[in-house]
């Protein structure tokens, strides 16, 4: 592991574990929940990308929300730090201890609890896998408004406590609006239940927004209801090339003009990314094989008309290579071949996962502006990294990642803090949708004023004031690390 604890200090005021802890953590949860196995510690310690590492002596399982209520309870009065842990595909070490916090790991709590087929609302526990819902809301006409690569094995109370965004936030929108209700349990046990299922509820301050997004630091999301949209007949999707980052640009203003109300998403990878995909995942085959291009980009449309929806994008497409918009281009004729076009885009983060250590940069740049970043960084690194970009590029979110034999300072000290500068130069986000976690606790300034920063550390003393929950993540650690 290349991160974690080195720059960060223990904070003294917590608790060590002990037997007396063990013994009261088995009596709430039953034996079996209460895990010491070091095999199932030594994965729930480490990261998806095995660049964060703690050193968690316990993992809890708990089944109910009475249950993470008498454990955070307990673990506010001893002092004892957590963290809360889904399906632990988080980006940015923030699912993962950072030395010895009890990980309090949600999969247990998996059941879905209603959903009503005429609003279609889902209400569930935070445990449930997003595919899982994926596919129970398949059986019942409707999908879920978030999509991601993940998602076999991310929690939606995973999502929802990171606001994740995906391959369908362009059409659908984020968890803020799509998420109508949750329930919370504070630090001190207490449960809030912001379990609504109304579209419309303004009364009082929205506190559920606070849990939207703040991974694991206020409280542990228990249950969330979620506004889901029905599944529509027609979906195609097509796969093309294009020469220069500008014609993706303007295939992107042409595709939300022209193909309008059935667009659902809209991802690019640059070449390099393809030629990543291509050497390092096993059965990608490159749909457009005559020759390599420089960029690449996936365009969904889900609609209600096949014959009309179908025609639109067709037209769309002769019209953009008429306009040498793009150089080549596919569209998936089955659903194998639809699944095929996806399976490039969502392996990318694997792709870099085997090409060796991986500097990952996940920002919300203004469209025109953010290649530029890119290029600037393939100049300054030369032949001592490979840079690719892919990404949502409908929402303006660019992940620009940096890969290399191994993890190596001087390397770093070329990306950093140079690419946070940028970003903040250009107005833009250090985090479009990973959220901050550990990795860039210490960076939150580059997007957000002081003033508002002490506001959330005040927000964060009020929720959680022993400051157990999630600690070193999220906010300054000069901000939370006195007690
Ligand atoms: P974890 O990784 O377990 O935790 C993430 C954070 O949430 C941690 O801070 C944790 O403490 C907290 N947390 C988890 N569950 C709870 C809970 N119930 N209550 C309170 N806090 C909790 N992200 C995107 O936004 N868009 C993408 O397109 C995307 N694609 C990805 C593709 C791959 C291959 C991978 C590996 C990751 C991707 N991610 C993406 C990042 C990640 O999957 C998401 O952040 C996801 O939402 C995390 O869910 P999880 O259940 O794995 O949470
Ligand atoms: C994606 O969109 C994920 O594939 C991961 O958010 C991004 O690997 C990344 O940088
Ligand atoms: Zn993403």
């Amino acid at each position: 592991a290349a991160s974690s604890s080195s720059t960060v200090r223990r904070n003294p005021s917590f608790a060590t574990l002990n037997s007396d802890d063990v013994a009261y953590f088995k009596q709430v949860l039953g034996e079996k929940n209460v895990v010491q196995d070091e095999d199932r510690l030594e994965s729930a310690n480490v990261d998806w990308q095995h660049k964060y590492k703690g050193s968690s002596r316990l993992l809890l399982l708990p089944r109910s929300t009475e249950e993470v209520s008498k454990v955070l309870q307990y673990c506010n009065s001893r002092r004892l730090a957590v963290v809360p842990q889904g399906g632990n595909t988080g980006l940015v070490g923030g699912s993962v201890p950072v030395f010895d916090e009890v990980i309090i790991n949600m999969s247990s709590m998996n059941n879905i609890i209603s959903f009503d087929k005429v609003s279609g609302i889902l209400v569930c526990e935070a445990g449930c896998i997003l595919e899982n819902l994926i596919l129970f809301l398949d059986d019942q006409g409707f999908i879920m408004p978030l999509d991601l690569g993940a998602k076999g094995s991310c929690q939606i109370g995973g999502n929802v406590s990171t606001n994740a965004g995906g391959l369908r936030l362009v059409r659908y929108g984020s968890l803020h609006g799509n998420v109508l209700g949750l329930e919370a349990v504070l630090a001190n046990g207490n449960v809030l239940d912001m379990l609504g299922t109304l579209r419309k509820d303004n009364t009082g301050y929205d506190l559920k927004h606070l849990f939207i997004g703040s991974e694991g630091s206020l409280g542990i999301v228990t249950k969330v209801s979620v506004l889901t949209p029905p599944k529509l007949s027609s979906v195609n999707i097509a796969f093309l090339a294009c020469e220069d980052y500008l014609s993706c640009q303007k295939l992107l203003s042409e595709a939300k003009t022209k193909l309008g109300e059935i667009l659902s998403a809209f991802e690019f990878l640059d070449g390099q990314a393809m030629n990543l995909v291509l050497n390092h995942v096993e059965g990608v085959r490159n749909p457009l094989p005559s020759s390599m291009h420089n960029f690449y980009v996936l365009i969904e449309t889900t609609g209600s008309d096949e014959s009309s929806d179908k025609e639109k994008l067709e037209a769309f497409l002769i019209r953009s290579m008429e306009s040498s918009l793009i150089s080549d281009g596919v569209l998936a004729q089955d659903i194998n071949q639809a699944s095929s076009f996806w399976r490039i885009r969502e392996s990318a983060p694997e792709a870099l996962a085997r090409a060796g250590a991986v500097y990952k940069y996940d920002l919300s740049l203004p469209v025109e502006k953010m290649y530029n970043l890119v290029e600037e960084m393939r100049v300054k690194l030369g032949q001592s990294a490979y840079v690719v970009a892919y990404g949502h590029l409908g929402d303006g979110n660019l992940h620009l990642n940096i890969s290399a034999p191994q993890y190596d300072d001087e390397i770093l000290a070329q990306i950093e803090p140079y690419v946070y500068e940028w970003t903040s130069q250009h107005r833009g986000s250090i985090s479009a949708e990973h959220g901050l976690g550990l990795m860039k606790a210490n960076k939150i300034l580059y997007s957000k004023s002081p003033e508002t920063v002490q506001v959330m550390a005040s927000i964060k003393k009020l929720l959680d004031p022993n400051g157990i929950l999630n600690p070193y993540k999220v906010l300054p650690h000069s901000l939370t690390s006195e007690s």
